[in-house]
């Protein structure tokens, strides 16, 4: 039978419409789509998908995508002196200054919270900031209703402190925590400016 030129048309209108899928093939466009998310400065104004659903195979090479690019990213923030980690905790700063609350809102709005050392390890973390950055930070510390006696601020009793020598001095007037170049803590007016540390 013969084809007519229509049906030909057709036919061939079909086959070009088909072929960038075909070029493109199922597993590299699958994950080039993807990648595309990770990788371009997109029109999407950096959306990520919160569910991409792949075949079994392919996480495990978008896990290793993924890890190799957050590792690159944690290398920038090392080198620039902005993050730090202790047991699993990230310290990070902006290296600005802000009094207490603003300092309260900025890491809330990062998605962490102000940083606050639980043991030696994550106290030494805050302070390289605080050395680094030559500037006292305000910690995530604050008096309770009794005068003198600290808390953490969900209320919650501190295991650990690292008090300068005679501090806490403030007796009621001084309700906020700052870390001091050494490290050690004095217990200070909230209204100070003073470098912003966040914990994720
Ligand atoms: C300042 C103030 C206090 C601190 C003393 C230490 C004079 O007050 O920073 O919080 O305890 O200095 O001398
Ligand atoms: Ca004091």
């Amino acid at each position: 039978m013969m084809l007519s030129p229509q049906l030909f048309h057709k036919i061939l209108g079909v086959a070009f419409f088909l072929l960038p899928l075909c070029v493109q093939g199922k597993p590299a466009g699958f994950l080039s789509n993807i990648f595309k998310y990770l990788t371009e400065d997109g029109s999407d104004g950096g959306f990520i998908p919160a569910f991409i659903p792949v075949a079994d195979d392919e996480t495990g090479d978008i896990n290793h995508h993924l890890e190799h690019r957050i590792s690159r990213l944690e290398g920038v923030l090392r080198l620039e002196k902005r993050i730090t980690e202790f047991g699993g905790k990230i310290f990070a700063t902006n290296g600005k200054k802000a009094d207490f609350n603003t300092t309260l809102e900025k890491c809330k709005e990062a998605g962490g919270s102000i940083a606050a050392p639980r043991n030696p390890g994550e106290n030494d973390a805050i302070q390289y900031f605080v050395k680094t950055f030559n500037t006292y930070a305000y910690l995530g510390v604050k008096e309770s209703l009794i005068p003198g006696k600290f808390q953490f601020l969900d209320g919650t009793e501190l295991g650990y402190t690292n008090w300068h020598s005679n501090e806490p001095s403030g007796k009621g007037e001084e309700g906020c925590v700052e870390m001091y170049t050494d490290g050690t803590w004095n217990d200070k007016r909230c209204n100070q400016n003073r470098l912003i540390v966040c914990q994720f």
